[in-house]
């Protein structure tokens, strides 16, 4: 049976990761329309006008290479939109940018038995903040698209590469993501304290990310990068 065999679509919500959370029960994905207090990483907040889709889903099977999971989503929604044309990137390890700009960001939280993974997808959306380097499927191809079909293709995708995450674990997925990793071999920030500066040389059999540094190979677990001079 389908992991995904029941929809809640909400008009409004303050995040989909919230309503799942205070639903212990509720075995579904989860939509909105717009969110209120859409969140990214670190407490940082998602933009979550009308117009992108904004889903949540819990996921309590055991995968292998659990940690790779933000990978693995971001590399279905790559793939989704590869279907509809786009030309993707990964931005390790949660970011999906298309044209240099960031149009997907996928939430992984865990709680006791489960995570509840969180994806925002721009999509009809016509304007951003002026300080968000953000854009939308709509900016990028200048057509409407069905936020519902967005979603079954997306499910459809993410579907798939769950089995094979469960099956065969992340060494099934580290060439796809190489190939559309941002900043390879390129100088990069990490924005930890201090800040580490290397070469991003390569994505590890972990998911993690390989940086060549001036005291030498540096396995990156968590953080955030952005290229050196940008
Ligand atoms: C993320 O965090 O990119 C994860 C975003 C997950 C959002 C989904 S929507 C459904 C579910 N319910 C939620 O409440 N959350 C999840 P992070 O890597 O920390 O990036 C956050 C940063 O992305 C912000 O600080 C902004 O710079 C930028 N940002 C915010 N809104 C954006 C948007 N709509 N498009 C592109 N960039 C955005």
């Amino acid at each position: 049976m389908s992991r995904f065999s029941c929809l809640v679509w909400l008009e409004e919500v303050s995040s989909t990761q919230d309503f799942l959370k205070e639903r212990e029960d509720l075995n579904c994905v989860v939509c909105a329309k717009r969110q209120t207090l859409g969140r990214g990483r670190y407490g940082r907040s998602w933009h979550s006008d009308e117009g992108g889709l904004y889903l949540s889903f819990p996921l309590q099977e055991e995968l292998k290479d659990e940690q790779t999971l933000p990978l693995v989503v971001a590399l279905s929604v790559c793939q989704m939109l590869e279907d509809y044309g786009f030309l993707t990137s990964i931005k390790w390890v949660n970011d999906v940018y298309v044209m240099g700009k960031k149009i997907c960001g996928v939430l992984v939280e865990k709680l006791k038995n489960r995570s509840i993974v969180g994806i925002g997808i721009n999509v009809n959306q016509r304007n951003f903040p002026q300080d968000l380097p953000a854009t939308s499927m709509f900016l990028v191809s200048g057509k409407e698209y069905s936020v519902a079909c967005v979603l079954f293709f997306l499910l459809d995708k993410i579907e798939v590469n769950l089995d094979l995450l469960k099956e065969e674990g992340f060494r099934a997925f580290r060439e796809d993501i190489k190939k559309r990793l941002l900043f390879l071999d390129q100088e990069v920030i990490l924005h930890t304290e201090p800040p580490v500066v290397g070469i991003l040389k390569d994505i590890s059999e972990e998911g993690y990310l390989m940086l060549l540094t001036a005291q030498g190979e540096k396995k990156v677990v968590s953080g955030d990068i952005t290229l050196r001079g940008s």
